[in-house]
């Protein structure tokens, strides 16, 4: 019966209203005659939703029955961006539903906007989660995300007088995606002491005891794969108190507060996303995070395990764990915790299985955002936990000490204990010598953590252990969904959609490069892009930008490493030699845009001020009538993914221009050459291999290699530093006052004159100028650039996350696609 039950794919756009009429009438209690456009997305949405359950359901099953080895990516961050277009393009009954609501008199485009974004996460981390999840389920991996359910995802970020000010991001208002699970609940442990002692056989037994317990109650969202009716899990947890936490007798004797304060303490636990992207800043509640979820995440995956019976030692062949990066490096020892302790295996056969299960992939070589913990905070939250740690770290010193034995002093490097005050636990060490691979993310920073913070560990474990994959993007939300025209006409040239699937039939379109309508209606659908990005700039900002004009962007976290600050004194630089410049001269340049967007750590105050500093040249030169449209300066608020599907088909030119060494691959690069966009970009990252994939002829690259850097900042702190001229007319503009009080910027620029100028931006600068002449110049023969473009988008399949994944499941977790079932 229950087959007749579950509703099939639309077969009209008809059934599709009436379905989104039912909801909206019995599941959101609404009468049609007071239906708005909130009603119709919400009636748009559960229509769908109805869909997705029946192959997430399936998908559930046909897994469970086959029983083939799973995976599981651990990630504090999954950056969704909205469900709904995804799930209909996914589902493939997007032309239905747009019908329908044309027929029920609303827009896609508006229906569409009404989600809010799911903005669990930072930056690039997050969403390459989202991206991994995506090609996890469109490639049939059997394979689940773990994260959290934070309350409020990433501030909502609001410009108020050139400032960035941050306001709660009420995200979970209405959420149809995220289903409920009030039967699976895991009681989590904090605080208390460890009762050491020896049982009747004569065995140690260690029993955590005491301390206070907080239940954490799964939600789970449907994954839905394209073009196959595989739909995976991402699971999320939410805290609350544990039943029996709540004091009647408080609250019958009228202290309501108090009676509500241990509820409240415990649901702080999943309330909000720490809004620091690379930094870490080592709070008590961000480790009771981690462990919370860790802890709820493993005790699952156990339980699962445990109901088909198999021995422990079948547990690696069955499950695989991704760390991604060290947020959850605590779910090691917490797995040897529960083989242990609660399942009484011996110390050398619970490591051998931990070792097997987890892999750790590393995001970043920056100091700043490289976790440590101190000793006594885990002592008093995690007191089990510790002692697990130094036993790791006892075997683990041990070995080296014998097979180097005369290498004393590495051990002091190595220890996963730091001997400082207090002391501190290192989770990158913790989470390398506790997996079986580690990876970076590019080759140049796999590279990298080979000869700088893993130095030692590839002496002591071979540099077998290190691996790298390249991370990429899903061609469906960067490529179909953000590009809906560009899309299309791919696939008018290569004869369909396949290449959604393999985006490295893309080489064909180099076929097409000379094709005369195909160009025009290449640029015909950059133009348009344009447009539609000048309206949302108009809409949010209130500023009128020329869509003819070279769009230059750089959209993500603010950050020094980043160097928006650099970009900016570029446009300063910029805006000086238009001010210079006779007529004759102005009209040989090409008018631009320079637009920026991203959001700061709140606490990041020298990223505040880099914010600052754009709106304020922003205010002068868009008013500034002797420049007209020569030059614009726009700061787009709370950039956010789905802001990103907007933006990234408007560029002409993105900025990639980290300090070389410092960006571990980017991702925003990919999508902006991915739809067509050239960019400027420093030797660094991805960067390396999309020049090797596309051709050095179309690329604009700059600035100085990442084996010269640590000379540089030497010759800074040692040397005589030489401010670079035109960087000098820049600050020189900025002191006088023209872009507000000079002591607002005074930071900045004090960073690069007397604080070393650690980024590099000076010994940069006059590179990166000359780079963007030759970009005015390049963009004037918009028959070359235009050549440029297709072939670099041609080029791009490598940097599909199909890629990523298939290389994952390969090197790292050898599991299999399983084909979704048709029967079950
Ligand atoms: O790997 C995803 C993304 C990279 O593309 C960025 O280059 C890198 O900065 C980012 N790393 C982090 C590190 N945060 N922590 N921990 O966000 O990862």
């Amino acid at each position: 019966a229950w087959k007749n039950f579950a509703p099939k794919p639309f077969t009209s756009s008809e059934e599709f209203e009436k379905d989104a009429i039912r909801h909206i009438e019995t599941t959101l209690a609404r009468s049609m005659y007071n239906c708005d456009e909130g009603a119709a997305y919400a009636g748009t949405a559960l229509a769908f939703r109805d869909r997705l359950v029946i192959d997430w359901n399936k998908t559930q099953q046909n897994q469970t029955f086959k029983d083939p080895k799973r995976l599981y990516y651990l990630s504090l961050e999954f950056l969704m961006g909205r469900a709904l277009d995804n799930a209909m393009l996914n589902v493939g009954q997007k032309d239905t539903a747009t019908k329908g609501l044309s027929d029920m008199g609303f827009r896609m485009e508006d229906i569409i906007q009404q989600e809010h974004d799911a903005a669990l996460g930072n930056g690039g981390l997050g969403r390459l989660a989202a991206c991994f999840l995506d090609s996890m389920a469109s490639l049939n991996y059997p394979a689940w995300g773990y994260g959290l359910r934070y309350r409020y995802g990433i501030f909502k970020q609001e410009i108020i007088d050139g400032y960035q000010v941050e306001v709660p991001d009420y995200w979970l208002d209405f959420n149809p995606w995220e289903f409920p699970r009030h039967d699976i609940t895991v009681d989590i442990h904090f605080y208390g002491h460890v009762n050491r002692y020896q049982d009747d056989t004569g065995k140690t037994v260690c029993q955590w005891e005491g301390g206070e317990i907080v239940t954490a109650c799964a939600f789970d969202v449907p994954i839905p794969g394209y073009d196959t009716s595989t739909t995976n899990n991402l699971r999320l947890w939410g805290s609350k108190a544990a039943s029996g936490e709540f004091d009647f007798q408080k609250f019958n004797s009228g202290e309501y507060e108090s009676s509500v304060a241990d509820q409240q303490r415990a649901e702080t636990i999943s309330a909000v996303l720490y809004p620091n992207d690379n930094l870490e800043r080592g709070k008590e509640l961000r480790l009771k995070q981690q462990y919370f979820w860790c802890a709820a995440s493993l005790f699952d995956i156990v339980r699962r395990f445990k109901k088909t019976k198999r021995s422990w030692s079948d547990f690696p062949n069955q499950v695989a764990i991704q760390l991604n990066d060290t947020h959850p490096t605590l779910a090691i020892p917490e797995l040897l915790r529960i083989l242990i302790d609660l399942e009484g295996l011996e110390w050398d056969e619970a490591w051998s299985i931990v070792h097997k299960t987890f892999g750790y992939t590393n995001h970043t070589v920056l100091p700043e955002a490289l976790e440590k913990w101190s000793v006594p905070l885990m002592q008093h939250l995690l007191p089990r936990h510790l002692q697990i740690i130094y036993d790791i770290n006892f075997q683990f010193l041990q070995y080296v000490e014998r097979n180097f034995p005369k290498e004393r002093e590495m051990l002091g490097r190595v220890s996963i204990i730091e001997e400082s005050q207090p002391k501190m636990v290192r989770m990158a060490y913790l989470a390398l010598i506790g997996s079986h691979k580690v990876n970076g993310v590019a080759e140049l920073h796999s590279d990298l953590i080979k000869t700088t913070i893993f130095k030692d560990f590839v002496k002591i474990y071979g540099p077998d252990k290190f691996a790298n994959v390249t991370n990429g993007i899903t061609p469906r939300r960067w490529l179909h969904q953000a590009n809906p025209r560009l899309s299309e006409l791919i696939a008018s040239k290569l004869g369909g959609y396949d290449y959604l699937k393999d985006l490295t039939l893309l080489h064909k379109l180099e076929s097409f490069v000379d094709d005369k309508a195909f160009r025009k209606e290449w640029a015909e659908i950059k133009y348009a892009n344009k447009v539609r990005l000048a309206k949302h700039i108009k809409e949010t900002t209130g500023h009128s930008v020329n869509p003819s004009a070279l769009f230059d962007i750089q959209v993500k976290r603010i950050h020094e490493y980043k160097r928006q600050q650099l970009n900016i004194f570029g446009v300063i630089h910029r805006y000086l030699a238009i001010k210079s410049m006779d007529a004759e001269a102005r009209k040989q340049l090409a008018p631009r845009v320079s637009i920026f967007g991203g959001k700061a750590a709140p606490g990041y105050w020298m990223a505040k001020t880099v914010i600052h500093l754009i709106n304020k040249v922003g205010d002068v030169i868009n008013n500034d009538k002797d420049v007209g449209d020569l030059l614009k300066v726009i700061f787009i608020e709370d950039y956010n993914v789905s802001k990103a599907e907007i933006i990234c088909p408007a560029s002409d030119i993105s900025e990639h221009i980290s300090t070389a060494g410092t960006e571990a691959s980017g991702t925003s690069n990919m999508k902006f050459v991915l739809n067509g966009g050239l960019i400027i970009g420093t030797c660094d990252g991805a960067n390396i291999e999309i020049t090797r994939e596309i051709g050095e002829n179309n690329i604009f690259l700059f600035g100085n290699l990442s084996e010269d850097v640590e000379d540089l900042r030497h010759g800074h702190v040692y040397g005589t530093y030489q401010l670079d001229e035109g960087l000098a007319s820049v600050f020189d503009e900025i002191q006088k006052g023209t872009f507000g009080d000079a002591n607002a910027f005074s930071a900045l620029v004090n960073g690069i004159v007397e604080h070393g100028d650690y980024y590099l931006v000076s010994d940069d600068f006059n590179s990166y100028c000359k780079t963007q002449d030759l970009i005015d110049e390049s963009y004037k023969n918009q028959d070359e650039w235009i050549t440029k473009c297709i072939t670099s988008v041609a080029r791009m399949g490598f940097f599909s996350s199909d890629r990523c994944i298939d290389e994952y499941a390969e090197m790292i977790w050898n599991i299999e696609p399983i084909q979704p079932s048709k029967t079950t």
